[in-house]
């Protein structure tokens, strides 16, 4: 009996092919000796090892709003929230990730639910996170003691190691979703967590219209003079959507007046950036909205890194590699590293429409190790 042996998938197999050994005894030996001593030959799996290009694992999928919103609303009902479970979160699951609650390689996806007047207890982790809003309001996050008004179209970053707990402030349930580095700081080994105070102090639970984060440093282009020069998160915790609808609508009204705003023609485009620096908003994600005017198309764009997007208004068609889907509000759906990605806006049968689509991807990672690319066409 062999000390060790190999798991099955890498039993090592005599192929044949440019550059592979004859099959015979001798080489059917090496290789069982190779097996014994858990040593593999490169020859055998470079081609999987070292693709010519991104060969993602993970496949596109599409996950329909209102089958999310209808399976939350029964944990809602079913599925208690609170110390140790910690969160009402469903996560996406891509479905060639083994089943893991991964949405990409590096990034979870989630629809968190909470029902009228429950709480989510805090915590902090040093993984980093954001909450999006798709509709509905009556939430409020707390973060390190500030309070966050939670509304459709607001996006809402919270880079990691903060303590933070949610509160339904509401007479409805509320749901949203949340994305987090969370697969990316499995692979790499490197999450701590920390539980806070089962209770939230009741004056932590105030409803303020605006936060203190953006009552600070959400004015466009003036920083507060007392504060760090330079955070490596973002400080301002609250991205309204009436200013992000505002940025969209202007690229394609410049666009409109012959002035050059947009990524290509009908598609404008803005990410969510760290007012101190002007770069993402964590270290880990990035996040952007983007506007596809009805009856535009964006161009075909293939990446490294993966990205999650969600329809936050509007209806039309989204091609990922061999995939293509008609989206509506609340859709969520996965783009793979290098897979390409275009989408399409309907046109509405009255006024004029647009295609709003939420998204949010690794890229930072790859751009820190100077691993990215991107290709248009
Ligand atoms: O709301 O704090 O979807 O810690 C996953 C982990 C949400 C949260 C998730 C979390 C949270
Ligand atoms: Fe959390």
């Amino acid at each position: 009996m062999p000390a060790h042996t190999l798991p099955s998938p890498v039993r090592l197999l005599a192929t044949s092919g440019p550059g592979q050994p004859e099959a015979s005894p001798e080489l059917e030996q090496l290789y069982r000796s190779f097996e014994r001593e858990l040593l593999v030959p490169l020859w055998t799996e470079i081609g999987d090892l070292m693709p010519v290009h991104p060969k993602s694992k993970a496949t596109p999928h599409l996950w329909r709003w209102e089958n999310l919103v209808a399976l939350a609303g029964r944990a809602g009902q079913i599925v208690p929230v609170g110390r140790g479970g910690e969160r009402r979160a469903l996560a996406l699951a891509n479905p060639s990730l083994g089943g893991k609650p991964y949405a990409t390689p590096t990034l979870w996806a989630a629809i968190q639910y909470l029902m009228p007047g429950e709480d989510a207890p805090e915590h902090r982790h040093s993984q980093h996170a954001f909450r999006f809003i798709v509709e509905g309001e009556g939430v409020w996050t707390v973060v390190n003691g500030d309070s966050i008004r939670m509304s459709r179209g607001d996006f809402l970053p919270q880079s990691g190691w903060n303590w933070h707990s949610h509160h339904n402030a509401a007479s409805a349930p509320m749901a949203w979703i949340d994305g987090l580095d969370i697969p990316f700081s499995c692979y790499t080994e490197s999450q701590f967590f920390e539980f806070g105070r089962d209770q939230v102090a009741e004056a932590e639970k105030a409803k303020p219209e605006r936060c203190r984060s953006e009552r600070l440093w959400g004015y466009p282009g003036l920083r507060p003079v007392a504060q760090p020069e330079q955070l490596t998160a973002t400080p301002l915790l609250a991205y309204r959507w009436a200013n992000t609808d505002r940025a969209l609508a202007e690229q394609l009204a410049l666009e409109a007046e012959g002035h050059p705003a947009t990524l290509s023609p009908g598609h404008a485009a803005v990410r969510y950036t760290n007012p101190t620096n002007g770069r993402d908003v964590l270290p880990t994600i990035r996040a952007e909205m983007h506007r596809v005017r009805a009856g535009a198309q964006t161009e075909v764009r293939r990446e490294v890194g993966s990205s999650v997007y969600q329809v936050f208004d509007g209806s039309g068609t989204v091609t990922v590699g061999a995939r293509a889907w008609m989206v509506a509000r609340g859709d969520m759906f996965v783009v793979p590293s290098w897979v390409p990605f275009s989408a399409r806006a309907e046109v509405p049968a009255s006024a004029a429409g647009s295609l709003d689509l939420f998204r949010f991807g690794d890229a930072p990672i790859f751009e820190a190790l100077h691993a990215q690319r991107v290709r248009i066409g």
